[in-house]
């Protein structure tokens, strides 16, 4: 095991809620004009009111918080955070659905945390991004566990609001990606190719086991589509649209985000912005759809791998919860290393 950087660490968490706070001001414009977003960011350069933070956040401190207080996870524990602080916040912008689990898991206390879930949708579950978007504290926590352990935690995390095999696998591939970024040193020189093939690894043993032929694998589809879009000098944003998703989905966003990040490591020409980490959020938020989901996973890949004096000041000042968001950040860096020495 080696030790993780705390500039990292708290640079991951820091990039999830600026992404979330500045993100969510777009949420739902299917279309963004760049010169409405280029102006709305230059105006908020001024702008001292404190943005707030939605769902995406107000879960992933939840997921923080039940791993930093039960030295690992507790299911039962976490699902009561995200029940109490559903009914404390109802109003942070929740998926359309996910209050029925939150009533049903309020009504058993907890009792067995993953049915509620699993009667989504008739059985099938909810495919929506809402495991995807808070589960990056978990790969702060699995800095050196093994993959199998890291796509364990995830999956049960998820599993208390989201058991379709997307929401699954998406949570697992967001997780994967920001310990990546993580466990990356050279914030100057990243190999994209690895880092995809990496993460095609991961997925293809989640989606195929057994390596069968014709079997569906839609996010090694998606990491293939990826890595084309990286090998030319530009793609249209209609194109990555089309292609990898803006919505609420967890495989219509997800890859995104995780393009979003890769992309930015180079100048994107109708985003002029030298800060490579300023360049993935406002990137993202170019997209348009869910802006607030796409930019907080994508901001914590950017945040993780580019650390935390890369997020500009400013934001870090005028978005709700980033202190909570580094003391999380230390917490579980001191859990992780007290892990370590166990
Ligand atoms: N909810 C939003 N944004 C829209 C409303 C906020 C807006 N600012 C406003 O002013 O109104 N954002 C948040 O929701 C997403 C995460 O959602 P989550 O947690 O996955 O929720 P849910 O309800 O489980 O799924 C979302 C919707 O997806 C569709 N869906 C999911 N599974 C389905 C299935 N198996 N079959 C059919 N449809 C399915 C449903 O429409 C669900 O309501 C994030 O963007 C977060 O920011
Ligand atoms: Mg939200
Ligand atoms: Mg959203
Ligand atoms: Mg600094």
């Amino acid at each position: 095991p080696v030790s993780p950087r705390l500039s990292k660490y708290c640079g991951a968490l820091v990039g999830a809620v600026v992404g979330d706070c500045l993100g969510a001001y777009f949420e739902c414009k299917r279309h963004v004009k760049v010169d409405e977003l280029l102006n709305h960011f230059a105006a908020l350069d001024s702008v001292r009111k404190e943005q707030q933070f939605t769902d995406d956040t107000a879960m992933a401190r939840s997921v923080a918080r039940s791993l930093v207080e039960k030295k690992g996870l507790d299911v039962k524990d976490m699902a009561s955070r995200f029940v109490s602080e559903f009914y404390k916040e109802p109003d942070r912008g929740y998926g359309g659905s996910i209050a029925a689990v939150f009533s049903k898991l309020e009504k058993s206390g907890c009792s067995d945390p993953f049915l509620p879930a699993k009667e989504q949708f008739d059985g099938q579950g909810s495919f929506g991004n809402g495991g995807a978007m808070r589960i990056s504290p978990t790969a702060l926590y699995g800095y050196n566990l093994s993959e199998e352990e890291l796509n364990k935690v995830s999956e049960d995390i998820t599993r208390i609001t989201h058991t379709h095999p997307d929401a699954l696998r998406g949570a697992q591939l967001q997780c994967s990606a920001v310990r990546l970024a993580l466990r990356e040193t050279d914030t100057d020189h990243l190999n994209t190719n690895n880092f995809i093939q990496k993460l095609r690894t991961t997925m293809k043993q989640l989606e195929n086991p057994q390596n069968l032929d014709n079997h569906p694998q839609p996010y090694c589809d998606k990491l293939d589509t990826i890595e084309e879009f990286l090998k030319r000098d530009s793609v249209d944003c209609s194109e990555v649209v089309e292609c990898l998703g803006n919505d609420i989905s967890a495989l219509g966003s997800v890859p995104t985000a995780i393009y979003c990040f890769l992309r930015s490591l180079k100048p994107v020409d109708y985003i002029p912005k030298e800060n490579p980490f300023e360049r993935t959020i406002l990137y993202a938020i170019s997209l348009g759809g869910d802006t607030d989901t796409i930019a907080t996973m994508a901001g914590a890949m950017a945040g993780a791998y580019y650390e935390l004096d890369r997020v500009p000041q400013h934001w870090q000042d005028i978005c709700e919860g980033v202190p909570d968001a580094v003391s999380y950040a230390k917490q579980l860096h001191t859990l992780c290393s007290d892990l370590m020495d166990s």
